[in-house]
C-alpha cells in the first residue's frame, strides 16, 4: 500500500452542488500541495479545512475547500485529503486527471474501505456493513447495516468465540498440566452444557440472520394463477397504481410485470405473471413457462383463485405444487356470487376482492408473518448480513454439532479440541480474523468507486 490513490467519492452522475475527491496514501498531502494555491496547506495541522484554488500551471480549474487529515486518525489510517470542488462531472474529472498526472493512481472499487480493513481500523464484517449501508433501501435495512458498522454484530460473534476459547483453554490445561487434573478435570459431563449453549446461540443467530436477509433485500412475491382470475388487478390494487394491463380477455398478461412497495419497513417486490393454462399460442406459452419459473425462484407465491368460478383441474395441480413451498391462497372476486367449492390446502386462505380492496391489508400482513418479520421496530436488528457470513456460521454450527455427537460417544475430550478450534476459526472468518487475500479482494471489488 505504498501507492496514493484518488477517486471521486460523491455520486457525480447528474447535478449536485459539490463533489468530493478523496485521496489516500503516503503522498496524499504532497500531491495535493502541487496543485493547490494555498501555500500553508502542507504544513497545516491535521483535521483542518483550507480554502484556495486548484490550478494547472496558471490556469484556475476550480475554487475549492480542502480537508486535511493526517494518519492515523482517518478513514484508511493513512494520510487522507478530501477536495470539495464544484458539482458536475467535468470539474471533478479534470481535478482527478491532474492528481493522476502528479503521481496519484486511480482507486479500485472499494479500495478506501479495503485499506481501512487491511490497516486494522475496521474488521471484515464492519466493512461489509458499510456496503450494506450504502445500498440500504429501507429504514430497517439501514438499522441492520449500522449495527454492523458500529460493531454490535461483531460483538455477538466475539462473545461466542470467547466461549469456545474458554473451552479450548480448559482442555489445553488438562493436556499440558496433568498434575492439576484432580482439580480441573475436564469431563464429558462438564463440557456438554457449554457446547449446547454455543449450539443454541449459533442456531438463533443463523435463523434470525436468514430472516434478516429479507429485511435487507426485501421479499420477492410471485402472483400466479389461471387466466382472468385477477392477478394483474391484484398487483395494481396492492401498488395503488395501474401498472399492469387489466382486461376481461383471458391471456392478457404475456410477460412479467413487477412493482415494489414498502410495508412496515419491508420492501415487498410483487411479480405479476401470465395466467397458467395449456395453450397453443407461442407467445402465451413462453409467458406460462416464465410464470412457472418465477414461482420457483420467488421467496413466496400468492396463488389467486376466482370465487366466481369452480376450481379447474389445472388449479388443483397448482394447489398441489405449492404445498411444499411458502405460499398464500388469495380467493379473489368475493364481491361476486360464490361458485368456488371448498379448497383443501395446508396454506392460509385469504378471501378478498381487488375491486372492493377487501383482504389486501390482510394479505400484506400475512407475508410479513410468514417471514417472522412483524414488530421489526422493537427488534434490535443485530444480524449477519450476507450469505458469506451466514454460511460460515452454518459451518461453525455443523462442526459444533459433530463435537456434541462425538462427546456423547465418549471420544476423549482432547480429541474434540481440534474441531472446536475449527468452529472457532470459521467464526473468525466472519469478522476477517483469518482471511485469505483472494476473499478480501473479492469482497471489496463489489464496492462502488471512491468508498
Ligand atoms: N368483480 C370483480 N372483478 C374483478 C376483480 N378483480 C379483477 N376483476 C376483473 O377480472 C378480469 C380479469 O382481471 P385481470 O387482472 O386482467 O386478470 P389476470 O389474472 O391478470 O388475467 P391474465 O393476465 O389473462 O392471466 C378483469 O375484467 C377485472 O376487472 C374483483 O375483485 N371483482
Ligand atoms: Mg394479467
Amino acid at each position: 500500500m505504498n501507492t496514493t490513490i484518488a477517486a471521486i467519492s460523491t455520486n457525480n452522475i447528474g447535478l449536485g452542488a459539490i463533489n468530493i475527491i478523496r485521496i489516500s496514501g503516503p503522498e496524499a498531502i504532497e500531491i495535493v500541495s502541487k496543485i493547490f494555491s494555498n501555500k500553508k496547506f502542507s504544513q497545516a495541522p491535521s483535521h483542518t479545512i483550507h480554502y484556495g484554488y486548484i490550478k494547472r500551471e496558471d490556469e484556475v480549474l476550480d475554487e475549492v475547500l480542502v480537508m486535511l487529515m493526517r494518519a492515523p486518525k482517518t478513514y484508511t489510517k493513512e494520510d487522507v485529503v478530501e477536495i470539495n470542488c464544484h458539482g458536475g462531472s467535468v470539474t471533478a474529472n479534470k481535478i482527478l486527471e491532474l492528481l493522476y498526472e502528479k503521481g496519484a493512481v486511480p482507486a479500485e472499487p472499494g479500495e478506501f474501505t479495503k485499506r481501512a480493513f487491511l490497516n486494522g481500523r475496521i474488521n471484515l464484517l464492519e466493512a461489509e456493513s458499510i456496503e450494506d449501508l450504502l445500498e440500504a433501501k429501507s429504514e430497517n435495512a439501514r438499522k441492520m447495516a449500522i449495527n454492523g458498522v458500529s460493531g454490535k454484530t461483531t460483538k455477538l460473534i466475539q462473545e461466542l468465540r470467547e466461549k469456545m476459547v474458554g473451552l479450548l483453554a480448559n482442555i489445553e490445561v488438562n493436556i499440558d498440566y496433568p498434575e492439576y487434573i484432580d482439580e480441573l478435570q475436564i469431563t464429558k459431563e462438564n463440557i456438554t452444557p457449554v457446547l449446547t449453549e454455543i449450539k443454541n446461540e449459533l442456531e438463533k443467530i443463523i435463523e434470525e440472520s436468514e430472516n434478516g436477509q429479507f429485511i435487507k433485500n426485501g421479499i420477492t412475491i410471485a402472483i400466479i394463477g389461471r387466466p382472468n382470475v385477477g392477478k394483474s388487478s391484484l398487483l395494481n390494487a396492492l401498488l395503488e397504481e395501474d401498472k399492469a394491463i387489466v382486461t376481461d380477455i383471458s391471456g392478457t398478461t404475456r410477460d412479467i410485470v413487477e412493482g415494489e412497495l414498502l410495508y412496515k419497513g419491508i420492501n415487498l417486490k410483487f411479480i405479476d405473471t401470465a395466467g397458467i393454462r395449456e395453450t397453443n399460442d407461442l407467445v402465451e406459452k413462453i409467458g406460462v413457462e416464465k410464470s412457472l419459473a418465477i414461482k420457483q425462484k420467488a421467496d413466496i407465491t400468492i396463488l389467486v383463485l376466482n370465487n366466481n368460478e369452480p376450481l379447474t383441474k389445472e388449479e388443483q395441480e397448482l394447489l398441489d405444487s405449492i404445498e411444499n413451498q411458502k405460499a398464500i391462497i388469495f380467493i379473489n372476486k368475493i364481491d361476486l356470487e360464490t361458485k368456488l367449492e371448498k379448497v383443501t390446502t395446508s396454506k392460509k386462505i385469504i378471501k378478498g376482492s381487488t375491486r372492493t380492496k377487501k383482504g389486501l391489508e390482510e394479505l400484506k400482513q400475512e407475508i410479513i408473518n410468514i417471514f417472522s418479520l412483524e414488530d421489526m421496530s422493537y427488534k434490535d436488528l443485530t444480524y449477519l448480513s450476507n450469505t458469506r457470513q451466514i454460511s460460515l456460521a452454518k459451518m461453525s454450527l455443523q462442526t459444533i454439532e459433530n463435537v456434541i455427537e462425538a462427546n456423547e460417544e465418549n471420544v476423549p475430550v482432547d480429541m474434540l479440541a481440534i474441531d472446536i478450534r475449527e468452529s472457532w476459526e470459521n467464526l473468525g472468518q466472519i469478522i476477517g480474523e483469518s482471511y485469505e487475500d483472494e476473499l478480501v479482494d473479492n469482497i471489496f471489488k463489489r464496492f462502488c468507486l471512491g468508498k
